[in-house]
């Protein structure tokens, strides 16, 4: 166990963003960029009063390039800082809810986890080319809160030298079992334990569904048919140990269920423009539109992204948004066994950007409203607070982002999986009556629009533009909202103009400049925001939201049309960034 000190020097840019630090892997893979990150997040960890060296820590990735290579390159720096025991994924293998879940198991066997690391990129590109992440998560298996990544980036920034025990063995992954290795006075030992990283938490999924009833009412219907499309990122495994091990599928419910390194060379990354098998498979077009397809289109279709905490899910011919998803949900939220156990649902809560669907209900039900901003970390805090709803002790919390999440309180990472057996949860509870047609997704959503009327909604993406100029639109936005408020443009007139900042209500933290927001009197929405998560250069993101009480059937695009005019002409865009057209539409 003898420590090396190996030198280095501060590396610009280790900021971690949206959810985690991310990057061109050939930037991982040179030098101590990895350990330089890694170590810095030790020394955070200590100044925080982490107890690293009595509890556990987990480590587990989505299987893409440099995961295996990075896993054996953290336990030497971890042990080198006086971690004891690491529990590793076999094969590197957990998706990012499943290690979410493992830190949180409080079993005889798996003993308190303080925290893991994350190896991944999410949703981005993986292979020598593409973009490599970790991100850390804490002890209640949520992302590192702002506090602890302000630090670790502050550490990055004067590093200068990394603590390796070099002589420690090379885990073999593959194989699930120990590895001790003792100090040679026979003072401390260390133990690295090779676990099963997808059993927890599909043991945990069958806490919080009744697979039987999925199993037994839906399921064995001759008229519904399902495939799920895990493109080839790490929850493959997990779908098959779900649908076709525990609900009894056919193994061809589960297509690209194997993981790869580089994600077949695709973006796994579920919605319309890259979920392509799927999108095919479900008769729907890169626009959301209905298409001539073979006969036999399935009834339920979903999707999730390289680290499986994304879902997408379509119906017959029909995709579902995720707000819209999160709000039908919210308003079914009784199908599901976990709220409905704990008395039911009493509180939502979702991003910034989400669609006010969701508002809808919350107003209706008398469920209590969080608005965060963007990235799940905000939603862990909400969670581990005892007082989100007057008088209760504790609340179950449903919680959304626009950008393909969806989950609750059973962790504290968005779930893919647990988004797909929610809705089949909902589908469930829809089909109970013996010998009724089956109710569709298509027919839930449209019944819920009736109900709460219809938030059309969408998001351009302009991906790679420079980050200066990107920056400068940004800046130019934020110092005109004084004399944008109360501006009549079109048959719009911009009622608020603001930048929206966050005071967490649990422990008061201010998360500033989270986007820049023009509130319409009708109560459509236009909102401008930065990617924290692109590997290089930036990603401008604008979002579009328009309500329509009582017009249900027209094409997202034709409804926010004069939005989109509008947006052009307040950010200027094509003057800053070049760009005449988005390069991604969801
Ligand atoms: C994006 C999404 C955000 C999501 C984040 C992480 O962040 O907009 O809603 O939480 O990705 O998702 P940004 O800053 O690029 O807009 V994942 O599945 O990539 O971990
Ligand atoms: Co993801």
């Amino acid at each position: 166990l003898k420590v090396t000190k190996v030198k280095t020097a501060p590396i610009d840019g280790q900021k971690p963003g949206t959810s985690g630090l991310r990057k061109k892997t050939k930037v991982f893979v040179e030098g101590l960029y990895l350990h330089n990150f890694v170590q810095a997040t030790f020394a955070a960890l200590k100044t925080a009063g982490s107890d690293v060296a009595n509890e556990t820590l987990v480590i587990g990735g989505d299987g893409r390039y440099y995961n295996d290579k990075a896993i054996q390159i953290i336990v030497k720096i971890a042990v080198a800082n006086g971690v004891r025991r690491i529990w590793i994924a076999k094969d590197g293998i957990a998706s990012t809810p499943a290690l979410s879940a493992i830190i949180r198991e409080r079993g005889p066997v798996w003993q308190k986890a303080f925290g893991a690391f994350l190896l991944t990129a999410s949703h981005n590109p993986g292979g020598p080319d593409e973009d490599f992440g970790i991100k850390y998560n804490c002890e209640n298996g949520g992302p590192a809160p702002e506090k602890l990544t302000d630090l670790i980036y502050k550490n990055t920034q004067t590093i200068q030298a990394v603590e390796m025990c070099e002589a420690f063995p090379d885990v073999d992954i593959s194989v699930l079992g120990e590895t001790k290795v003792a100090a040679t006075d026979g003072s401390a030992m260390a133990c690295v334990q090779v676990v099963d990283g997808i059993k927890p938490h599909i043991d945990l999924l069958s806490t919080v569904f009744d697979f039987d009833a999925i199993k037994k009412t839906l399921l064995s219907r001759p008229d519904f048919t399902m495939v799920f499309d895990a493109m080839s990122g790490v929850t493959g495994p997990y779908a098959k140990a779900l649908f076709v091990d525990a609900l009894g599928l056919p193994e061809s419910t589960c297509v690209n269920a194997t993981p790869l390194e580089d994600f077949g060379g695709h973006h796994a990354d579920p919605n319309l423009t890259y979920a392509v098998d799927l999108t095919k498979k479900m008769g729907v077009d890169r626009t959301g539109r209905a298409v001539e397809a073979a006969d036999d289109v399935p009834s339920f279709g979903a999707a999730s992204d390289g680290d499986g905490d994304r879902n997408m899910i379509l119906g017959t011919k029909f995709f579902v948004t995720p707000s819209d998803s999160l709000a039908v949900l919210a308003a079914n939220s009784d199908a599901i066994p976990f709220f409905k156990a704990q008395g039911g649902l009493k509180a939502v809560a979702r991003s910034m950007p989400t669609s006010g669907a969701v508002d809808l209900v919350a107003a209706k039900l008398n469920l209590s409203l969080f608005e965060t901003p963007t990235g799940w970390k905000y939603f862990g805090n909400l969670m581990d607070s005892k007082a989100l709803f007057k008088g209760v002790d504790y609340t179950p919390l449903l919680c959304g982002e626009e950008s393909f999440g969806t989950g609750s309180d059973h962790v504290r990472e968005k779930d893919g999986l647990w988004a797909v057996l929610a809705w089949l949860a909902v589908l469930t509870e829809a089909n109970k009556t013996p010998g009724a047609p089956l109710v569709t997704v298509e027919s839930i959503v449209k019944q819920h629009w009736a109900i709460y009327g219809r938030n059309y909604y969408c998001r351009y993406d302009y991906e790679g533009v420079d980050k200066a100029r990107a920056t400068e639109m940004m800046a130019m936005m934020t110092a005109a909202t004084p004399e944008n408020t109360g501006k009549t443009i079109g048959s719009y007139t911009i009622a608020t103009a603001d930048v929206f900042g966050y005071v967490d209500p649990v422990d008061g933290s201010v998360s500033k400049n989270q986007g820049i927001r023009f509130l319409m009197a009708d109560g459509s929405r236009i909102v401008f925001r930065l990617s924290g998560t692109a590997g290089s250069g930036a990603t401008v993101r604008l979002y579009l939201e328009k309500y329509e009480p009582t017009v249900f059937d027209k094409h997202v695009s034709e409804v926010v049309g004069e939005l989109v005019d509008i947006a052009l002409q307040l950010s200027k865009l094509k003057e800053y960034t070049g760009r005449d057209e988005p390069t991604v539409i969801t």
